[in-house]
C-alpha cells in the first residue's frame, strides 16, 4: 500500500514536471496515449493539446450539459485566457472525462471513451505509409501524424489539424483550396458551443479569389477580389510590420493565408459566432485580446446592401445611390429604403458600340462571376470585355507596377461601395449615349440637344455611307487628328466634311466624342456645324423616347401658356432649343424671344419677325402677328420632325417637292401614315401612339390658326384616346407643280446661307 502511494505520486509528479515544462511531452505513439486530465505541449511551450469544457472558457451563455461536456483541443499555452483555436469532436463532447487519444499503429489519431476501450468519437481516418507513426503538437499550433523511414521522419505529415480548421486561422494555415482534389479548408463559427454555427468563412474558388462569409447558402460579407496587395473592399489592411498576408494562387492551389513577423507577437484571425471576421492580438500589458481589425467597419460592409448596379457611401444618408448611369429599379421601393433589388441602366446596351466608363476610388463588385488573365495588359483587357457582350466590366487583376493583369466581370455588379481612398479602377460597360455624359465630369449638367439627336439618327440610317460614296478614297480631303475626313454631298446638293474616327484611334476616342458634344453645345455661324455624328453617337431614339420628347415637350409648352403665372410665349421653339438630358427628358430651352402675355391679351404684333425658318407659322411669317398659336404651329412641326427625324427644312424627297409638313399630309391623306417613322425608332412601337401623334402633329401645322389646337388639347390628344379632328392642309403647303419624279434639282433650293449648318441650327 505504501509502494503503490509512492508509485502514483511519483506519476503526479512527472505528470506535472512534464507539464510544467515547456520542452517536454509533445508526441505520441501508439504506446504513449493523452488521458483526460494529461497534455501534450509544443516545444516552445506555445500550445497545448488536452481535454477542456466550455466551463474554463469564460462562456457564459450555455446550459449546464453544455457546460460540462469534455472536448479535445488545442489552445494558446501562454495566455491565461483559455482560446481554444482547434477542436477535434466539436459536435460529440464527451460527457464525462473517460477520453483518451492514441495513434493507432496504421497512423490515425482515435478519441475514444471509456479510458482507451469504449467508443471512438472522433477519429482522424488518415493512414500511415510506413510503421511507427507518431503524432506530434508544433509550436505553430499544427497537430501532426509523421511516420518514421529508416530512422528519419518523414518530410510529409499523414495528417495535419491545420487541414482541418475550426473556427481560427493561425499563422501557417491555409484558407482555400487544392485546386486539383477540390480538398476545401475554411472557417466554420461556433454556436456558442463548440459545434458548427451557422456561418463559414471561406476563400471562394469561383472567379477571382476573395473571401466570403456566408450564413448558410447565403452570402453576408465579401471582401472583394484580392488586387495583389490587399483585398479590394478592405482598403484600411495595407502592408504593416507586424503581419503579412497574401492570396496564392497557382495551378495547384488557391488559399489565402498570413505569416506573423514579429514572433513574439501573438495573432489570430477568427470567424465570430455572429459571423464576423476578426483579427486579435494579444496584449501583454492588459492581459487582453485586442481587436486589431473587423469586417464589419460599418453598414456598407454588409454585403449587397444597394443591390445590383447600386453603390454604398457611408458619407451619404441614406447611404445607397445607383451608381451613375442607372436607376431605381424600382423607384418607389428605392425611396422606401428598399434597395434590394437595385439599380438598372438609364439608356439600355447596344453591345458593339458599347463603350466602357472609369469608377475610381470603389470596392469591386462581387467576384465570383469573374475571369481573369494574368499577362494581359489594360488594353488587351479592354479588348477582351469588348468582344464579349456579357462582360459588365474590367480591370487590371493587379494593382501593383501600375497595373498588370486582367479581371473580367459577367453579371450584374453588386456590392460596389465608396472607399476614401484612390487606387484601382473600375471600367464599366456603357452604351455610348450614356458614356457621352461621363467624359466631361466636370461639367455636370450636359445636355444634348435635339436637333443634333435627330440629326444623328438621320445620318446613322446610312446616308452618310452614301453620301460619301462608302468613304472611297478620291472621296478623303485629308487626316486628321483621329482619323480620314472626307468629302460628301447630300442628296439636296448640300457639300458635308465627314470626319471618321479610325477604328484603331483608341486614343482619340474621347477626345472624338468630346469635340463632337461641344460642337453640338456650341452652335455659332463661325464654328464648325456638326451635321451629324455617324454611327459613333448613334443614339438609338427608340419609338417610346420619341414619343416620351414629343409628350414632353407638349407639357412643358402647356406649362408656358397656361399654368405658369405669366403666359408666355416662346416664339422660337424648335429641335435647337429643345435640351436633352440623360433620360432623355425635354427641356425646353432660349426663352430669349420669349414674350409675355397678360391675361386678356391673346394675339400680338410685331414688325420684326424674328425666329428659325421652317418652325415659323404663315400669319407670324407674313404679318408679323403672333400667338399662342404661332408656338403650336412650331410644336407641331417639332413633331414631325422628332416622328420622322427629319428636319422641316430642308427636307428633300425624291418624288415630289413637298415640306416635311406636306409631305406628312400626303402620307397622311393616302393612308399611309406610318411610313413616316424613322426607321431608327425601331420595330416595336405602338401604331396607335405613332398614328396619333402625326395627326396631332398636322394639326398643328394647319394654315389658320384658329383651326390649331391649343396646348392644353393638344396633351389631352397625346396621353388620352379622344376623337381627333381630321387636319386640314399645312400651312405653307405648295406644291410646286413639278413633274412627278422629276430630280431634285428641279425643286427650288433652300435658302443657301444656312448650307453647311446643323440642320436644326439656332
Ligand atoms: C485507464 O487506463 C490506463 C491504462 O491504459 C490505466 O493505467 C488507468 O488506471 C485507467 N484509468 C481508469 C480510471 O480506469
Ligand atoms: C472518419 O470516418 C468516419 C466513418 O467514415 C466518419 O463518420 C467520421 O466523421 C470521420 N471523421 C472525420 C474527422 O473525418
Ligand atoms: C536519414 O537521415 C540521415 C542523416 O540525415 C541520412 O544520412 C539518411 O540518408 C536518411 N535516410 C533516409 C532514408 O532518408
Ligand atoms: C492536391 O491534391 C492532389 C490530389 O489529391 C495531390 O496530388 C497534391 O499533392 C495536392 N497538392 C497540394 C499542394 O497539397
Ligand atoms: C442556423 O440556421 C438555422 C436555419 O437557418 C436556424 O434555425 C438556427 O437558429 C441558426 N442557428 C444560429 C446559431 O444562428
Ligand atoms: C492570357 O493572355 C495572354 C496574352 O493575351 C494569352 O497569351 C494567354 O493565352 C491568356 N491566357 C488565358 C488562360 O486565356
Ligand atoms: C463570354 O464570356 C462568358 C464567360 O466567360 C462565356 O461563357 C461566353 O461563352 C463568352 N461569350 C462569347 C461570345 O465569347
Ligand atoms: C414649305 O415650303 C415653302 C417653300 O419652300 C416654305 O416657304 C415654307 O416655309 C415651308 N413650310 C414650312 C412649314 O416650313
Ligand atoms: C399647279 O398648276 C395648275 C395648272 O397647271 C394650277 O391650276 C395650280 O394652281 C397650280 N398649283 C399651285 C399650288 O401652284
Ligand atoms: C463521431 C463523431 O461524431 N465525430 C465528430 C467529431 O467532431 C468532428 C468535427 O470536428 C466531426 O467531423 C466528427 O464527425
Amino acid at each position: 500500500m505504501n509502494i503503490s502511494l509512492q508509485k502514483s505520486l511519483i506519476y503526479l509528479l512527472l505528470v506535472c514536471s512534464v507539464a510544467g515544462d515547456a520542452g517536454g511531452f509533445d508526441m505520441l505513439n501508439p504506446s504513449r496515449a493523452v488521458h483526460d486530465g494529461e497534455s501534450l505541449i509544443s516545444a516552445g511551450g506555445t500550445f497545448e493539446l488536452g481535454f477542456f469544457s466550455c466551463k474554463e472558457l469564460g462562456l457564459e451563455s450555455l446550459s449546464t450539459t453544455e457546460f460540462s461536456g469534455r472536448y479535445l483541443g488545442i489552445w494558446f499555452r501562454k495566455i491565461p485566457i483559455k482560446t481554444v483555436v482547434w477542436v477535434a469532436n466539436r459536435s460529440t463532447p464527451i460527457s464525462d472525462s473517460s477520453g483518451v487519444l492514441k495513434v493507432t499503429d496504421q497512423g490515425s489519431l482515435i478519441l475514444q471513451v471509456g479510458n482507451g476501450t469504449g467508443l471512438v468519437v472522433w477519429s482522424s481516418n488518415s493512414t500511415a505509409t510506413a510503421s511507427k507513426p507518431v503524432a506530434q503538437l508544433l509550436d505553430s499550433g499544427n497537430l501532426v501524424i509523421r511516420a518514421l523511414m529508416d530512422g528519419n521522419w518523414t518530410s510529409n505529415f499523414i495528417w495535419q489539424s491545420f487541414d482541418y480548421p475550426f473556427d481560427t486561422l493561425l499563422t501557417g494555415m491555409k484558407l482555400g483550396r487544392n485546386r486539383t482534389s477540390g480538398f476545401d479548408r475554411y472557417l466554420t463559427s461556433w454556436n456558442g458551443d463548440p459545434s458548427s454555427g451557422n456561418f463559414t468563412l471561406k476563400a471562394d474558388p469561383t472567379g477571382y479569389p476573395q473571401l466570403v462569409v456566408r450564413q448558410g447558402s447565403e452570402i453576408k460579407f465579401s471582401s472583394g477580389p484580392w488586387n495583389g496587395v490587399r483585398f479590394s473592399g478592405t482598403p484600411y489592411l495595407n502592408p504593416n510590420p507586424y503581419y503579412q498576408y497574401e492570396i496564392v494562387l497557382n495551378d495547384e492551389e488557391m488559399y489565402y493565408h498570413y505569416e506573423v513577423l514579429d514572433n513574439t507577437l501573438v495573432s489570430r484571425l477568427t470567424l465570430s459566432p455572429n459571423g464576423l471576421v476578426q483579427r486579435f492580438t494579444w496584449i501583454e500589458r492588459t492581459q487582453k485580446w485586442k481587436g486589431y481589425l473587423s469586417s464589419m467597419t460599418d453598414n456598407c460592409d454588409t454585403y449587397a446592401l444597394c443591390g445590383a448596379h447600386g453603390s454604398c457611401s457611408i458619407h451619404e444618408s441614406p447611404e445607397c445611390r445607383c451608381l451613375e448611369g442607372f436607376k431605381p429599379k424600382f423607384p418607389e421601393e428605392w425611396e422606401k429604403l428598399d434597395w434590394s433589388n437595385g439599380c438598372v441602366r438609364r439608356i439600355s446596351l447596344d453591345c458593339p458600340t458599347d463603350e466602357f466608363v472609369k469608377y475610381s476610388g470603389i470596392r469591386f463588385p462581387d467576384s465570383s462571376q469573374s475571369w481573369f488573365n494574368k499577362t494581359m495588359n489594360l488594353e488587351e483587357c479592354k479588348a477582351c470585355c469588348k468582344r464579349n457582350c456579357s462582360c459588365a466590366a474590367y480591370s487590371s487583376l493587379d494593382i501593383r507596377e501600375g497595373g498588370t493583369g486582367c479581371l473580367l466581370w459577367f453579371g450584374d455588379l453588386v456590392n460596389i461601395r465608396e472607399l476614401d481612398l484612390k487606387g484601382q479602377d473600375l471600367f464599366i460597360r456603357m452604351s455610348v449615349a450614356e458614356s457621352a455624359f461621363f467624359i466631361s465630369r466636370q461639367r455636370r449638367k450636359l445636355f444634348l440637344r435635339l436637333g443634333p439627336v435627330l440629326a444623328g439618327l438621320f445620318l446613322a440610317s446610312g446616308l452618310t455611307a452614301t453620301a460619301t460614296n462608302k468613304f472611297s478614297s478620291e472621296n478623303k480631303l485629308g487626316q486628321g487628328g483621329y482619323g480620314p475626313v472626307y468629302k460628301g454631298v447630300l442628296k439636296n446638293g448640300q457639300e458635308i466634311a465627314v470626319k471618321k474616327l479610325a477604328a484603331n484611334s483608341r486614343q482619340g476616342l474621347d477626345e472624338f466624342k468630346n469635340e463632337v458634344l461641344y460642337i453640338a453645345q456650341l452652335q455659332h455661324r463661325n464654328l464648325v456645324k456638326l451635321l451629324g455624328c455617324y454611327e459613333e453617337l448613334g443614339l438609338q431614339l427608340d419609338w417610346s423616347k420619341r414619343f416620351h420628347i414629343i409628350d414632353g415637350i407638349a407639357r412643358g409648352l402647356l406649362y408656358l401658356h397656361q399654368d405658369s403665372r405669366l403666359r408666355i410665349i416662346h416664339r422660337d421653339l424648335k429641335a435647337g432649343n429643345i435640351l436633352l438630358d440623360y433620360e432623355m427628358n425635354p427641356k425646353i430651352s432660349d426663352f430669349g424671344l420669349a414674350k409675355n402675355f397678360g391675361e386678356d391679351e391673346t394675339e400680338a404684333n410685331t414688325n420684326r419677325v424674328v425666329g428659325t425658318h421652317g418652325y415659323i407659322s404663315p400669319e407670324y411669317a407674313t404679318d408679323g402677328t403672333f400667338s399662342m398659336k404661332s408656338d403650336v404651329f412650331s410644336f407641331g412641326v417639332l413633331t414631325l420632325e422628332t416622328v420622322s427625324g427629319h428636319r422641316n427644312r430642308g427636307f428633300f424627297h425624291p418624288e415630289h417637292c413637298h415640306n416635311l409638313s406636306g409631305h406628312a399630309w400626303k402620307l397622311f391623306t393616302e393612308g399611309r401614315s406610318l411610313e413616316l417613322l424613322s426607321p431608327a425608332a425601331g420595330n416595336l412601337y405602338d401604331k396607335v401612339e405613332v398614328l396619333r401623334s402625326i395627326t396631332v402633329g398636322l394639326l398643328c401645322v394647319q394654315r389658320s390658326p384658329e383651326d390649331r389646337p391649343s396646348m392644353s388639347k393638344v396633351v389631352l390628344m397625346l396621353e388620352s384616346d379622344i376623337e381627333l379632328p381630321f387636319p386640314g392642309e399645312p400651312g405653307f403647303f405648295n406644291e410646286r407643280n413639278s413633274s412627278e419624279g422629276s430630280s431634285s434639282t428641279h425643286c427650288p433650293s433652300t435658302n443657301n446661307e444656312h448650307m453647311v449648318t446643323l440642320p436644326y441650327a439656332r
